[in-house]
């Protein structure tokens, strides 16, 4: 098994870190020759990463290789306990997909359109407020005691926030959702999340490099 992509994708990284969570370290790699040849469209038509190789299955879209990984991998349930709290950590996954990543997008576009800074920032702030309302009392990871598909989801666009503090005060906005600054704190001081920083780190800093990086997000 294996996942097509890069790592500074927080949609890769979520597939990754699923299955990490559950104790397997798959390989990533970007697909031979890109996301746009045919061969890989054929795969995932939509040309985006991360797509999943599972034997001669192909599953695009993380929340589904999330889920899906969850299903076939051995190692602690990323769904624990009953209806309601797989609700909730479903719910706070498609709260980042929804409504948290896009916020972030044009940021990664400042250089292009520096203008739509100031509302991005403003939307970015209005969904961690919605966020920590969502999740309610603070709890060691992001639904409960144990990690599920909502940090797998969460904790690569978290990254984000501490990346682009010093060019946007990006981390300041968080400073008015406790309960969220407790959970990034604890959950990027995990094993998990320290690697998780040096990797995206490290996917950053070459997206960032001019006219050499492959684009990564
Ligand atoms: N809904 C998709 C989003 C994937 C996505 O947007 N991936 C970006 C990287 S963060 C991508 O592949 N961009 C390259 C492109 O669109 O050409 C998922 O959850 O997998």
């Amino acid at each position: 098994m294996r996942i097509f992509g890069g790592l500074l994708s927080p949609y890769v990284m979520r597939a990754a870190l699923a299955a990490r969570f559950k104790g397997h370290d798959l390989p990533v790699a970007m697909p031979e020759g890109g996301l746009k040849t045919p061969g890989y469209l054929a795969l995932n038509p939509m040309g985006k990463m991360p797509c999943l190789e599972d034997g001669d299955f192909h599953l695009p879209e993380s929340a589904v290789i999330a889920e899906y990984l969850e299903e076939v991998l051995d190692g602690p349930s990323l769904l624990p306990g009953d209806a309601r709290a797989r609700a909730k950590a479903r719910l706070l996954a498609r709260f980042a997909d929804l409504y948290l990543a896009p916020a972030l997008t044009p940021i990664f576009r400042a250089r292009e359109k520096p203008d739509e800074v100031p509302a991005a920032l403003e939307a970015l702030g209005k969904a961690l407020g919605q966020l920590e309302t969502l999740r309610g009392a603070d709890t060691a990871w992001a639904a409960g005691d144990q990690p599920t598909l909502a940090d797998a989801t969460l904790m690569p666009v978290f990254f984000f926030l501490d990346a682009f503090d010093a060019a946007f005060g990006t981390a300041k906005l968080l400073e008015a959702q406790p309960g969220l600054a407790a959970w990034w704190g604890r959950a990027k001081a995990s094993d998990e999340g320290r690697r998780m920083v040096a990797e995206q780190s490290a996917g950053l800093a070459a997206f960032m490099a001019p006219n050499t990086a492959p684009r990564a997000a």
